[in-house]
């Protein structure tokens, strides 16, 4: 499908084309998920994930629906790089099925499921489009979980092999490495709240989870390195909570100190300063919680980075609640919210991205996901089936313009990734929340680039020719 050279013209004010605040040089992305997107759960030698078990639990997904089809993105691969190429964008980043590469999480690689990535490269390679590999989101082999998953140690060492495994064959072209995408999602959402796969609710196991996590990052990235031949770019994503107290009460602030604790420090302080923070160690310990660090482990978690993946949609307010480490997030009805619902709020995005460069200089970040999920309405009366996403279009907008407002505070972003190319299946929510910039009919297939994704290729198409 090639892309109409403008927008339909919806009637409605556009935003501005010219973000202030970014350079010439900034990379315009778009970013997918592989159990999100691809479908094939089964073809050429691929075994179940987490996610296929839990897709079948009842009552885990929304309409009992689950990724085994998808975006049929893995017979549709060269369709949709030829969309990403027709919006002009710099990069994508994708992510690597496990369990594809890996059948079951252990032993040789799967050549089949390697060689499917290995085209999705060249084709963006040959389109000028930079690839971006992220190797875990999400989807651990169910065979690793039935071994104890992320809670035990041995599924670090089984994730560095597997990174061997994926950079070795693709790492003469791919040069940007994610390794983990969200721990706290894998970790806090997995094991602890139980909403996201495996489904556990175990909170001392979700703290395990933490941190081997974090040593199967370090493992990782010396593995990577090992045997990508050029200088590789490694990198991780985290999803930093961004919180600001409820009032200046001891306890709000507390609650704040907490929350911030959990949500942002304990993934940020072990890869980027070698260390745990003491109040979060106390905190846990007040839970019944530890983190199991081994000696060695914290120098192999902090491998220096070549940059940090920062996935940022919505800041919190947060109170005390009913007892110690149990904040409450305190609503803010005069905030718009999108259809998840989260509160829209930017200046969270520059808040979040200048402290961030504040408390742990010297690393460039790139936004690897920001964007929004929308009731889009598709004019199905119109001939030309447009889809006029005017909020989706404003949300990202206005947080790149947050993005341009950090840089200008000193915050060293280089790169934006909008989340997501496409509508795709959004975890437990199924398919009900659509965050694509290109519209899925998941009936026919058809894709339809709605408004966002024409302004994006324009907004970045006005940067670079600054
Ligand atoms: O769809 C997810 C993605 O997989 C991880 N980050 C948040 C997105 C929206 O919920």
């Amino acid at each position: 499908m090639s892309i109409d050279p403008q927008p339909a013209d919806s009637g409605l004010p556009l935003p501005t084309l010219n973000i202030p605040g970014l350079p010439a040089d900034f990379v315009w992305g778009v970013a997918t998920s592989a159990y999100q997107i691809e479908g094939a759960v089964d073809a050429d030698g691929r075994t179940p994930s987490i996610w296929d078990t839990f897709s079948r639990t009842p009552g885990a997904i929304a309409n009992g629906d689950h990724g085994n089809t998808a975006c049929d993105h893995y017979h549709r691969m060269p369709d949709d790089v030829r969309l990403i190429a027709d919006l002009g964008l710099d990069a994508y980043r994708f992510s690597l099925s496990w369990p594809r590469v890996q059948p079951g999480g252990r032993g040789p690689a799967n050549g089949k499921g390697l060689d499917f990535y290995d085209r999705l490269v060249d084709e963006l390679l040959a389109r000028g489009i930079t690839p971006w590999a992220t190797l875990y989101h999400w989807d651990l082999p169910q065979a690793l979980e039935d071994a104890g998953g992320w809670p035990e140690r041995d599924t670090a060492h089984r994730f560095a092999d597997y990174a061997e495994l994926a950079a070795g064959r693709l790492g003469d072209r791919v040069q940007h490495w994610i390794t983990l995408n969200e721990p706290f999602c894998s970790a806090i959402l997995g094991y602890h709240v139980g909403c996201h796969a495996p489904g556990r609710q175990d909170f001392r196991a979700a703290i395990r989870a933490v941190h081997h996590l974090h040593l199967g990052h370090g493992l990782a990235v010396r593995r990577i390195r090992s045997v990508v031949p050029t200088p590789a770019q490694v990198g991780i994503t985290f999803n930093p909570a961004q919180v600001y107290p409820a009032s200046t009460e001891p306890a709000d602030l507390d609650a704040t100190r907490h929350a911030d604790g959990m949500g942002a420090r304990i993934y940020l302080d072990p890869v980027l300063r070698g260390e745990y923070p003491q109040d979060v160690v106390e905190d846990l310990a007040r839970l019944g919680a530890s983190l199991p660090v081994e000696a060695g482990d914290l120098d192999t978690i902090a491998q220096p980075l070549d940059f940090l993946g920062i996935n940022y949609y919505f800041s919190d307010v947060v109170a005390a609640g009913d007892g110690p480490g149990r904040p409450v997030t305190v609503p803010r009805p005069d905030r718009p919210v999108t259809a998840m619902p989260w509160e829209i709020h930017p200046q969270g995005m520059t808040d979040l991205l200048t402290r961030i460069s504040r408390d742990y200089p010297g690393i460039p970040l790139y936004i690897t996901e920001n964007g929004a999920a929308f009731d889009d309405s598709v004019h199905a009366a119109d001939a030309d089936g447009s889809i006029q996403d005017i909020d989706r279009t404003a949300y990202l907008a206005d947080h790149l313009t947050a993005v341009g407002r950090a840089r200008e505070a000193g915050a060293d972003v280089r790169g934006f990734f909008a989340w997501s190319l496409m509508d795709n299946f959004e975890w437990a929510y199924g398919y009900d929340k659509r965050f694509g910039i290109v519209h899925v009919d998941y009936e026919t297939q058809r894709r339809t680039p709605k408004q966002s994704a024409l302004w994006l290729r324009d907004a970045a198409g006005a940067t670079r020719s600054r």
